[in-house]
């Protein structure tokens, strides 16, 4: 059994994988506090594209992780942090998981994880 990073469950995971670019933003037009897809699977070598609504200085966003309602930015993660500007974008090399958060909304259910997993299996080889 996987680990619900940041309360991913694997049955919730939006499976975005062979796809160049996938995008995560919070516009949901009813709540601006949950990231779109919330909790993702991409290819290693896919760009991932943030966006803020209204920008990042409202929803500072950090990879790390939130367990037992503590936030812990990670330092090594490869998603990094947005503090300002409506957009940013990584490119994610390396297959793992990624969670990330609002610094600002965790509590209120702003957080997510992204998996990355290998090119082979990307292309279908299962
Ligand atoms: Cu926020």
């Amino acid at each position: 059994m996987t680990l619900a990073l940041n309360n991913c469950l694997d049955a919730e995971f939006q499976d975005r994988h062979g796809q160049a670019q996938v995008f995560i933003a919070n516009d949901s037009p009813a709540y601006p506090f949950v990231y779109r897809p919330r909790c993702v699977i991409i290819s290693e070598g896919t760009r991932v594209r943030f966006a803020a609504i209204p920008d990042f200085g409202m929803h500072p966003l950090y990879g790390g992780l939130v367990n037992d309602g503590q936030a812990t930015i990670d330092p090594n993660s490869p998603i990094g942090s947005f503090t300002s500007g409506t957009e940013g974008e990584r490119m994610l090399i390396e297959s793992g998981e990624f969670p990330y958060f609002c610094d600002f909304h965790f509590a209120a259910g702003m957080m997510g994880s992204i998996r990355v997993i290998p090119q082979l299996f990307a292309d279908g080889f299962d």
